[in-house]
């Protein structure tokens, strides 16, 4: 059976009008060192691609997939096929899911786990025929009734040990598939209110959770890297990870931070208030930059829309604190992205993948040339330029006092102070994107 009736996308480059070509991403053109392939490290994420329906808050499901129709096992087995096939074609390498996207869950958790062992056989036994490679996994600790309360924070010790049961199998799963990283991002890890909420317990909670996931991986084997995902609000009106900020102080506090990277949503960081690139910074200089989840959010609506990303400013600004990152290598980018409901057939997963390819491969391209050009470090350097000697030398290198600054301040006159121009910055960034393709 053939889900996508295509041929495989094929690079035909930034003039052609072709859908289902790609016109930025040709996956073994050298960028510096590396192929954009190697770069870029796209993913596809099972539960937006295979398994979402389209629906939201106010209507029903609108997506058309051929397995609608099938019963919940045979779905499973159809979405393996397609999923498999689709990375074929549209040339991803990687894949991403929850336990519950790629298996129904039974009345029991025994039977929910003899479900995955019948799905994770079959994946494995496709990875293993097409070379294609689970970038991470994760449990679902959200959805169901039961998490209510929350999963590794809930009120409830039956339900954290229900949610650390969940855990161990995807554990056990990604050390199957030889995930490359394993993800935590905290669904229902938050409150509705404090009025009733003993925050205290629940952080120190969910620090438990995590050191029992690390030893449970570290007891099977499992090296992958282990990725937080912020998000600050949504489903719950506060979520414990907020940002990567919020969520670096709490694995400080416990001394967590040696083995978690974070894994950052471009529209989770614009719903705490950030900038996409704020976050993806904030991790790289903390050496906590792991993985990233690529979508974009509406400017005008004021929830996570998860929209593919086509911005090429954000993308390239992204590309920029990625290259400057060394890459994401184990990490890579994942689509967490859904087509619009309005967007409902099934080779609209292919198109929106290829948008997204395409946005992600131009701001590399972007990113690339201007780290050449030392664009961004010549501005910072001169910016910053008193820090490099006399007293600014002292000061970063620890050196000088209160006294001594005080004496310096004292016999200033008038402090001479430089323009930004950061108009100018905006259109010199317009430049690079515009004639990115005339310069090869
Ligand atoms: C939710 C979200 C999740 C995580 C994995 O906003 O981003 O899909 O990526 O649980
Ligand atoms: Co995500």
């Amino acid at each position: 059976m053939t889900y996508f009736n295509i041929d495989k996308v094929a690079y035909e480059g930034p003039t052609s009008t072709n859908p289902l070509s790609f016109k930025y991403y040709n996956p073994d053109e050298k960028i510096g060192d590396k192929t954009m392939k190697e770069h870029l490290r796209f993913s596809v994420a099972y539960w937006h691609t295979f398994t979402a329906d389209l629906s939201d808050p106010f209507g029903t499901g609108t997506a058309q997939r051929d397995w609608d129709d099938l019963d919940e096992m045979d779905k499973a087995k159809a979405r393996v096929d397609a999923i498999f096939e689709f990375m074929d074609k549209t040339g991803i390498e990687y894949f991403c899911f929850h336990d519950v996207d790629i298996a129904p869950e039974g009345r029991t958790l025994a039977e929910t786990n003899a479900n995955l062992d019948v799905i994770t056989d079959l994946i494995k036994d496709k990875m293993a025929e097409t070379g294609k490679k689970l970038l991470w996994n994760t449990a679902n600790n959200f959805t169901h009734e039961r998490f209510v309360h929350g999963a590794a924070t809930s009120s409830h010790a039956d339900v954290f040990a229900y949610a650390a049961a969940k855990v161990k199998k995807s554990l056990e799963i990604a050390k199957k598939l030889n995930a490359e990283n394993f993800v935590f991002w905290g669904g229902r890890e938050g409150y509705e209110s404090l009025l009733n909420t003993d925050m205290k317990l629940e952080l120190d909670n969910l620090a438990r959770f995590f050191k029992m996931a690390k030893a449970y991986a570290d007891e099977i084997g499992f090296t992958g890297q282990f990725l937080i995902e912020p998000k600050p609000k949504e489903p719950t009106s506060h979520q414990y990870d907020t940002d990567v900020a919020t969520a670096h102080a709490f694995l400080q506090k416990y001394d967590l931070d040696g083995f978690f990277k974070f894994n950052i949503e471009a529209n989770h960081a614009t719903l705490a208030g950030h900038t996409f690139q704020h976050e993806l910074r904030y991790a790289r200089d903390n050496g906590m930059l792991g993985s990233v989840d690529a979508n974009q959010g509406h400017p005008l609506l004021g929830w996570d829309t998860d929209e593919f990303p086509s911005d090429v400013y954000e993308t390239t600004l992204a590309m920029y604190e990625i290259l400057k990152n060394g890459g994401l290598n184990p990490g890579g980018l994942n689509f967490d992205a859904k087509p619009r409901r309005t967007s409902f057939t099934q080779e609209d997963l292919v198109l929106t993948h290829i948008v997204g390819m395409d946005a992600f491969a131009l701001g590399l391209r972007v990113a690339h040339k201007m780290i050449e050009d030392c664009f961004f470090e010549d501005l910072v350097d001169k910016k910053y330029a008193s820090y490099k000697e006399g007293l600014g030398a002292k000061i970063v290198n620890d050196a000088t006092s209160f006294e001594e600054l005080e004496q310096h301040a004292l016999q200033l006159g008038d402090i001479q102070l430089e323009s930004d121009h950061l108009e100018v910055i905006k259109s010199r960034i317009n430049q690079y994107i515009l004639t990115i393709n005339n310069e090869g």
